[in-house]
């Protein structure tokens, strides 16, 4: 198909209105409540869809969990692949004296292979040298490439993002690829001090961020006739899922990190990707999806914001073909965001939301999060103890599910840091 002159102009025309257009304007878009139309409640979250009523933890962990997971497989995300392909990893670099000897930096080359063909993906950890035993870590997606987290040159810029950066992002994102350009949003020193490990790999790495028809990335790998486009096959999103829970293989090799207190993190498409990893990985300890709208925590049904037709339209790879059945069909989705959000049960969550962030809906991330809530009060958990969103920039840390609603945009600020440092500290008794 690669080969096909029309194929190739499709392409550069669907990647030109991507880079283009400012998703949040597209005309017909609700900002408004009184403008959200009456949409079906979502199903309650401990009845089957069946309809049979969960009673008891080893019920939902054998009958409902599972049949969500199908459920937004089919309907959504796409299969991610069961099987287990091969990696190895070598060690790039190693620098023990990162933040004046405070750090170990450790950058480690992963290679994937399978049918032939393989993937390479850079990973960046750093790790607390003043600890006496394995450290927790944050584990996360960057959108710019591991050199934007760190003005050292010898952090390595990935091939796959030099080679193809132009392409596949917002213009404005291309200024956050030079070394260092997103450091001020990582505060990797103040998790240091507070014994926090870290470890990121570019998402591009795993799956480059344009459409393709699934054939790039990771998802070449697993292609043994190199065609795919069954309707459920896994898009970006699922790849990128798939790509954390590498990560946490990674680090349940290496010594320096405790691979029992990871908590993943993400914020936007990556937050999407992390809510769908945790739902399928339950290695992860802490679920932190940062402003993951549409896709992510917020409830579809409500069209606020970011609605199915919108995100398919501008990122027909995110997700499986399936899930452009509910273009402007919102209201026949089998399954919403709220069956998403209790995947992550018992566990501890956390979810993040801004006000200047309409175009993710706010108000459904709640809802997603408050619906969700019976399956953490079957498993003994308390409950959110607020029935509203709570007063901007109120922060709720020392609870089994986290939130705040804070002033400002969409983007993970120091400040949503701050909270998500507070809330590893609080769940695992640092
Ligand atoms: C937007 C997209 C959102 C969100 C965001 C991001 O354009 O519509 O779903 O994922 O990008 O990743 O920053």
């Amino acid at each position: 198909m690669l080969k096909n002159p029309f194929f190739i102009l499709f392409l550069l025309f669907s990647i030109s209105s991507i880079t283009a257009q400012d998703p949040t304007n597209i005309p017909g878009t609700i900002y408004s409540e009184e403008l959200v139309p009456p949409y079906t409640p979502p199903r309650d979250i401990l009845t089957t869809f069946a309809g049979q009523k969960i009673k008891t933890t080893k019920e939902w962990e054998t009958i409902r969990r599972p049949e969500i997971i199908k459920v937004l497989s089919t309907e959504m995300y796409g299969f991610t692949p069961q099987e287990k392909i091969p990696v190895s990893y070598r060690l790039v670099e190693i620098n023990k004296n990162a933040f004046n000897g405070k750090a170990t930096r450790k950058q480690i080359e992963m290679t994937f292979s399978n049918n032939g063909k393989s993937l390479k993906v850079q990973l960046l950890l750093y790790s607390p040298n003043n600890k006496k035993k394995p450290a927790p870590v944050f584990e996360i997606l960057n959108f710019c490439g591991n050199q934007s987290l760190d003005y050292d040159s010898a952090i390595v810029i990935s091939k796959t993002l030099t080679e193809e950066f132009e392409k596949t992002v917002y213009k404005k994102r291309i200024a956050r690829t030079e070394r260092g350009a997103d450091a001020y949003l990582y505060p990797l020193e103040e998790m240091i001090d507070h014994g926090i490990g870290f470890a990121t790999a570019w998402y591009g790495d795993f799956d480059p961020d344009y459409y393709d028809g699934f054939h790039n990335g990771i998802h070449n790998l697993f292609l043994k006739d190199g065609e795919n486009q069954g309707n459920n096959d896994w898009g970006s999103i699922g790849a990128w899922a798939w790509g954390l829970s590498r990560i946490m293989d990674y680090i349940e090799t290496d010594k320096d990190f405790d691979a029992k207190k990871v908590a993943v993190i993400g914020h936007s498409r990556n937050a999407k990707a992390t809510l769908w990893a945790s739902a399928q990985d339950q290695r992860f300890a802490i679920t932190i999806p940062n402003n993951s709208g549409c896709g992510g925590a917020a409830l579809m049904k409500r069209i606020y914001g970011e609605t199915a037709s919108s995100i398919n339209k501008l990122f027909p790879h995110w997700f499986c073909e399936n899930f452009k059945k509910y273009n402007n069909n919102e209201d026949s989705l089998t399954t919403d965001a709220h069956e998403l959000v209790a995947l992550v049960a018992p566990r501890p969550l956390y979810v993040g939301s801004a006000k200047y962030d309409q175009w993710a809906d706010p108000k459904g991330e709640f809802i997603g999060m408050y619906e969700a809530q019976p399956i953490w009060e079957l498993y003994g958990k308390k409950r959110f103890a607020y029935d509203q969103m709570t007063p901007l920039g109120f922060k709720v840390i020392k609870s089994q599910i986290g939130y705040h609603y804070r002033e400002g945009k969409h983007d993970l600020l120091i400040c949503d840091w701050e909270a998500y440092i507070a809330f590893l500290e609080y769940h695992f008794k640092m």
